[in-house]
């Protein structure tokens, strides 16, 4: 654990190779497709924004409707190092399966790092850049988030990737109060580069295979890794999920943590819980996690 720990301090990331068991990987996607048999309504993908397709569905209401996932709420891989990075006290901010289709949309003739296959990468620090709490564990995270493969992901299919940064430069980056973070969360402390983080500084802006400008950013690491494996992120490091074309699609489990404090930061949560008390309250009672 002290290696990974060193790892995670250094990078802002892990990869846990077999985190869970081909089983588990087989019980969770089982359980979804039953889950989008007996409700089809739920998912719906949204608007097509970009021309991708995702869809993706949040707890509590998904594990109202099905106990398959109750597992990795608090998975035995995961756990000890979310309590080891931010302390006791941490609790489940949120819980999505995410399902992102099959794309056959042509690549740009200008390709983003040489990808062949890629078609778009949004770069973000979660909640952007929101890093109140940070400051309560030596990692520097906010918040935590466990990227489950569902499937296995490798050069042809969509993957997640990030930007490796470590604590310390987190810590010495410019951080700002003033605007908002989109999120609520007015005047909360975020590290503040979303204009020139990572930036090319010879060809910053990259158009996708849809059409859209984006930002070009460098020093990316695509996580190609089989199902079973689980990518721990600090929330509030650059990441994005690479699309290509390809005819796979590939399912994830998107496990988030926090400590309940502070409550004003609405960081790791999604709409509309203000708090990681109000999350837990709507879990389902058989879970135990009613006491924050
Ligand atoms: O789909 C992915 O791999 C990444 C998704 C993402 O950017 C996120 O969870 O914020």
């Amino acid at each position: 654990m002290d290696e990974q720990l060193r790892f995670f301090a250094d990078n802002g990331y892990l990869v846990l190779q077999d985190a869970l068991t081909d089983e588990e990987v087989s019980a969770a996607n089982d359980a979804i497709e039953a889950d989008r048999t007996a409700y089809p309504e739920r998912w719906e993908p949204g608007p097509v924004a970009s021309g991708h397709l995702a869809v993706g569905c949040d707890a509590p209401e998904l594990l109202h409707r099905t106990e398959a996932l109750d597992r990795f709420v608090q998975h035995p891989s995961i756990v000890p190092l979310v309590d080891s990075i931010l302390g006791p006290g941490a609790k489940l901010s949120g819980l999505t399966y995410l399902i992102r289709e099959s794309c056959l949309v042509q690549p740009p003739g200008d390709l983003d790092d040489g990808e062949p296959l890629g078609l778009t990468r949004v770069w973000h620090r979660e909640d952007s850049g929101n890093i109140e709490g940070a400051e309560m564990n030596e990692f520097f995270a906010p918040a935590l988030q466990a990227i489950i493969y569902l499937d296995d992901v490798d050069e042809e299919t969509h993957c997640f990737s990030i930007i490796p940064e470590s604590a310390e430069t987190k810590r010495q980056l410019p951080k700002s109060k003033a605007g908002s973070n989109g999120w609520g969360a007015e005047g909360c402390l975020r590290i503040d580069d979303s204009e020139d983080g990572y930036l090319d500084p010879k060809r910053p802006k990259w158009v996708d295979a849809f059409g859209q400008e984006l930002t070009r950013r460098s020093g990316g690491v695509n996580i190609h890794s089989p199902a079973g494996s689980a990518v721990v992120l600090n929330n509030s490091s650059w990441h994005c999920g690479t699309i290509r074309h390809t005819q796979r699609r590939r399912r994830t489990l998107h496990v988030r943590y926090r400590q309940p404090e502070p409550v004003a930061s609405r960081h790791g949560l999604k709409s509309p819980w203000e708090s990681v008390a109000q999350f837990t309250a709507a879990l389902p009672s058989r879970l135990g996690m009613g006491k924050v």
